[in-house]
């Protein structure tokens, strides 16, 4: 059994290789909530459903969020209706969100929500937030405290970064499953995601950075940071806004307590010694996904290099 832990678009495309080459059913991906958002009343999971579409093959792949060939026209009239409307809610993505605020309201958990998701778009892979409680991640800044997607999506990410909460840490539990699949995997991937507000957060919730201290299986992680900058997302300002060196050294750094085997890209060649003296195996290869056979490569690797220890 694999299981991943995932943020958003750099996870759901190192996963989109990785289900080419093993059984979604032998897949367990736990999956950060703390980019979890209200509008309109519909509770919004970015990185929840950006790893279900993706897998799914309805992802607007040049974005990486939200469904190909989407349509705004709801979002539209609602900004006639004055509302603010600068997250970008497409039409069939929408249907995503009421349907979840619905099983929700009816008393499913987040879990179970997903679940039923996942099983309409087809897919056999068991994907679980981390958590179903509220766990919402704001970001301390110079114009004030805001919610994560209001920093990054309404803000642009231009705001000093002063710090980072993780609001509902101390009384989120893991999902049912989380720990358990944790305890029971062969192996664990940490995806390419952001450390601090992606993996960070997972690594909050009660339990599980024990959980992975304690497991048996290998755990691999891949760097989201090349060259001293993130692939994609504010990775390098939330990082040095925590006083942190924006490099893949640092991001091995805050997984050094679990972390068998770091994979970095590379360009990074020099990151690798300071990484080996964690006590940490490295493993250069090329971590930029652009073509699925990229993805793959990428799996592959990663695959290998657990059964190299
Ligand atoms: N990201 C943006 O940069 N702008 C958006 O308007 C936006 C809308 C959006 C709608 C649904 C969804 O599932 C994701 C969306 N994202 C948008 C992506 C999201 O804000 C972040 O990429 C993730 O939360 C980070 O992993």
């Amino acid at each position: 059994m694999i299981t991943a832990l995932a943020g958003g678009v750099g996870a759901a495309k190192f996963l989109s290789g990785l289900v080419k080459i093993v059984s979604e059913e032998e897949l367990t991906i736990i999956v950060n909530t703390g980019d979890d958002i209200e509008f309109f009343g519909l509770h919004i999971s970015p990185d929840l459903d950006i790893v279900a579409y993706t897998l799914a093959g309805i992802v607007d792949e040049e974005k990486g969020w939200g469904i190909k060939g989407d349509t705004f026209h709801c979002l539209d009239m609602l900004r006639r209706y004055g509302y603010e409307t600068w997250f970008n809610l497409g039409d069939r993505d929408l249907a995503t969100h009421i349907h979840r605020t619905a099983l929700l309201r009816s008393g499913l958990k987040l879990s179970q929500v997903t679940k039923d998701i996942c099983k309409r778009l087809g897919l056999k892979v068991n994907i679980l937030p981390m958590t179903d409680d509220r766990f919402e991640t704001w970001i301390e800044t110079d114009a004030g405290l805001m919610h994560f997607q209001e920093y990054l999506v309404k803000r642009g990410a231009k705001d000093r970064v002063l710090g980072v909460k993780y609001m509902g840490m101390e009384n989120a539990s893991p999902a049912e499953g989380v720990i358990d699949s944790i305890l029971e995997s062969d192996l664990i991937i940490v995806c390419p995601s952001n450390p601090i507000v992606s993996i960070g957060t997972i690594l909050s919730v009660k339990g599980v950075r024990e959980s992975l201290r304690r497991s048996r299986a290998r755990k691999v992680a891949i760097s989201p940071i090349v060259s001293g900058a993130p692939i994609k997302g504010p990775a390098d300002k939330l990082m040095s806004g925590l006083g942190l060196e924006v490099s893949a050294f640092s991001v091995a750094y805050l997984y050094r307590d679990f972390l068998d085997i770091f994979v970095l890209d590379q360009l990074d060649e020099k990151e690798r010694e300071r990484i080996e003296s964690l006590g940490i195996k490295t493993i250069l290869t090329n971590t930029i996904m652009r073509a699925l056979e990229d993805k793959i490569n990428l799996a592959k690797t990663v695959l290998e290099a657990s059964r190299s220890i």
